[in-house]
Parts: C-alpha cells; sequence; structure tokens
C-alpha cells in the first residue's frame, strides 16, 4: 500500500463530567488523531496517550513527536500495515504512538480490501456487551446516585475506580444496594502496595469479578504474592505491554483475567496475540478503554468481539463520556454496542464536529 502522507491532528473533546482515578482527574481528553492516506483509501486511528504520563509513561506530547520523528520516517513507501510492528520494533516503547500508526494503516489497508476491521481480526460476534467505569466520586451517596443511573441505561457491569481510602466502603455500598447479581469489578490504577494484602482481603466478601492492577506496573511477582493471598481475581492492565509479559504473568500466576487495550500493547495485532496467548490458557480476557472517541471505540469493538474476550468491556457508549462525540454516535441497546461491519473500522469523523474540536493539524508528506 503506497503512503500518500499522513495527517497528526490533534482535537479537544470536553467530558460530560470529570472523570477521577487513583492517579488523577481528566475534564477533557486532548486526542491525537493518525490520518493515513493512501491511493485508495484512508485510513484513521486514535492515539490513547492521555494528557500527561499519570497512566504510564506515554504522553500526548510526546507520542505525536516520536510519530513525527521517528515512525512515520521509519515507514518505506509502500507497506503492508501487518508489518508495521516489525518495522517500529528498533525503537524502544512508544507503544501507544506505534499501535495509532499501525492502526491507521491497517484501516486504509481494510477499507482499500472492502473487509471490516472486525473479519480481519476474526471477530465472532456483532455485538459486544457493555461495561461501565465509574470514576471517584466525593461520596458513597453521590456514587450510588451514579451506578444506578448507569444500571438504567443498561449497562451489564460496573467497574469502581478505587484507590486506599475509597475501596471497602463504596463497594460494600454498591453491592448492597443493587444485589448480589450485579457484575461488580474495582480498578485500583497501581495504587496499593503488597502490604495492603491484609487489607484488599476485605474486598473478598463482595464476589467481585476481579480486582484490576491492585500493585505498581512493575510488580510481576508481588502480584503473583497478592494473587496466592486474596480469593479475588487479580486482573493486570497497566503491567502487560505485551505478549511477553502476558506469558510471564501468566507462568508466574501474577493473573487470572487480563484487560487488553490496544494502545498499551502497541497495537491491534499485538492485542490479538495476548488475546490468543491468554485463550490458549483459559485466561479470560476483556477489552479495556481510554476515553476513546468513535474511532478508537469502533476499532475496540472489533477487537472485543473476538472470542476469548469472554468478559463485558469498557466498551460504553459515546454518551458515557461525549455530548457529541467525533462519529456516529454508539448507542447502547439493551446492553450490548453493535461491532461495525462496514469496510475498515466502519465509521468516518464528521466533518463538521471534527472542523469544530480542531487545535492543530500537521501534515507529514512522503
Ligand atoms: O471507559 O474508556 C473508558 C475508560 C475506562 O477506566 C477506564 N480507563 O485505567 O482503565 C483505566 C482507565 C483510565 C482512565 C485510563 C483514565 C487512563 C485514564
Amino acid at each position: 500500500m503506497k503512503i500518500e502522507g499522513i495527517e497528526l491532528r490533534r482535537v479537544t473533546m470536553p467530558l460530560k463530567t470529570p472523570f477521577r482515578t487513583s492517579f488523577g482527574v481528566e475534564h477533557s481528553r486532548d486526542v491525537l488523531l493518525v490520518r493515513v492516506v493512501t491511493p485508495y483509501a484512508e485510513g484513521w486511528a486514535e492515539c490513547v496517550a492521555m494528557n500527561e504520563p499519570r497512566y504510564n509513561s506515554e504522553y500526548v506530547d510526546g507520542a505525536a513527536d516520536v510519530l513525527r520523528r521517528f515512525l512515520v520516517p521509519a515507514l518505506p513507501d509502500d507497506v503492508d500495515a501487518r508489518t508495521v510492528g516489525r518495522l517500529l520494533a528498533p525503537f524502544k516503547g512508544h507503544r501507544m504512538a506505534k499501535a495509532a500508526l499501525e492502526a491507521a494503516l491497517l484501516d486504509a489497508q481494510t477499507r482499500a480490501g472492502g473487509e471490516s476491521f472486525g473479519a480481519f481480526l476474526g471477530a465472532v460476534q456483532d455485538r459486544v456487551p457493555s461495561g461501565v467505569s465509574v470514576g471517584i466520586s466525593d461520596s458513597v451517596g453521590e456514587l450510588l446516585d451514579v451506578v444506578e443511573e448507569f444500571l438504567a441505561q443498561g449497562y451489564l457491569r460496573i467497574k469502581l475506580k478505587i484507590e486506599p481510602g475509597w475501596d471497602v466502603a463504596p463497594v460494600r455500598a454498591v453491592r448492597e444496594r443493587f444485589g448480589d447479581d450485579l457484575l461488580l469489578q474495582v480498578d485500583a490504577n497501581a495504587a496499593y502496595t503488597l502490604a495492603d494484602a491484609h487489607h484488599l482481603r476485605r474486598l473478598d466478601d463482595f464476589g467481585l469479578l476481579l480486582i484490576e492492577q491492585p500493585l505498581a506496573d512493575d510488580d510481576l511477582v508481588q502480584h503473583a504474592d497478592l494473587a496466592r493471598r486474596i480469593a479475588t481475581p487479580v486482573c493486570l492492565d497497566e503491567s502487560i505491554d505485551s505478549a511477553e509479559h502476558a506469558a510471564a504473568a501468566i507462568s508466574l500466576g501474577s493473573c487470572s483475567v487480563v484487560n487488553i487495550k490496544p494502545g498499551r500493547v502497541g497495537g491491534y495485532l499485538e492485542a490479538r496475540r495476548i488475546h490468543d496467548l491468554c485463550r490458549a490458557h483459559g485466561v479470560a480476557v476483556w477489552c479495556g478503554g481510554m476515553l476513546e472517541t468513535g474511532i478508537g471505540r469502533a476499532a475496540n469493538l472489533a477487537l472485543a468481539a473476538l472470542p476469548g474476550f469472554t468478559l463485558p468491556g469498557d466498551t460504553s457508549a459515546s454518551d458515557r463520556y461525549y455530548a457529541t462525540d467525533l462519529t456516529a454516535p454508539f448507542v447502547l441497546s439493551d446492553g450490548h454496542l453493535t461491532v461495525p461491519s462496514g469496510p475498515g473500522i466502519g465509521v468516518d469523523p464528521l466533518p463538521d464536529v471534527l472542523e469544530d474540536v480542531t487545535s492543530s493539524t500537521e501534515w507529514i508528506a512522503r
């Protein structure tokens, strides 16, 4: 596929309400979009790096910089999107930036071939169950109201963000109020240490699906220790950057569930490798989210339709975060979102919305 040029576009998407995690509060999403232009089709992708390097070491200005200086120039004029991972491998890290470039090329290539991204990846579902991630609230009462509203909208699984001081009490309150049948899980974003094992064991009383990333991202051995000490299944997010990390985590016993985010692991093809590995080992996976706009969400839905994705993902509807999405909105139906079936990722940015939210564009000609 011949590349004519690549556009890096920055858009600012205000969030409907602030989203608080153990590492910070997001008020708006500063998104880097990558558009690849080829003679036969354009491809779009969204880079999930956040404004600041708090979730992991990447941040959006850094992603734009490494793309323009190293990653885009490393591509030959004629490229098969499936080889992009290998071409970019000499550059260390920067997985979110690499993932976005690869995804834009995969979109262009599958669009040109008239194939949907889901079909390309091996999707077996035409809709996927939706979970929702609920930020840290100012009070338990406020949290209960927020959860009630999401359940009324039809979300099939609730994930509560937790941190030291906001864990047992909110989990107990949600469990008591909404009952034992509610699919409930928690996400600590690495806010605890192994010294908290005894405290975290108190969460065993609440029948959680899983506890996500309780300890630091480089603590695979300590996660294995924690997993032996608590009954709640341990799920890893930040710790799993690649299929190699997933293999290590599985053999160490660090987790029994994996959150797969294509951006975090360097792309959808690496995400599929992790899926295949976990499936072969009987480890459940689910699709994480990074407050994507419709562009990133569309591609995530294709991934979440693979057979090993047996738990509901953070694949919520457009209106979870945005009053106006960049694409036609993804709407919840019976707790599910439809996997796009058109060529490529199956959605396009709406020109007027895109224009409105764009803060800068940069064209890298070939
Ligand atoms: O629904 O897209 C979504 C967001 C889901 O909670 C979510 N993402 O750690 O998984 C996470 C978390 C996150 C939030 C990551 C903010 C980065 C920033």
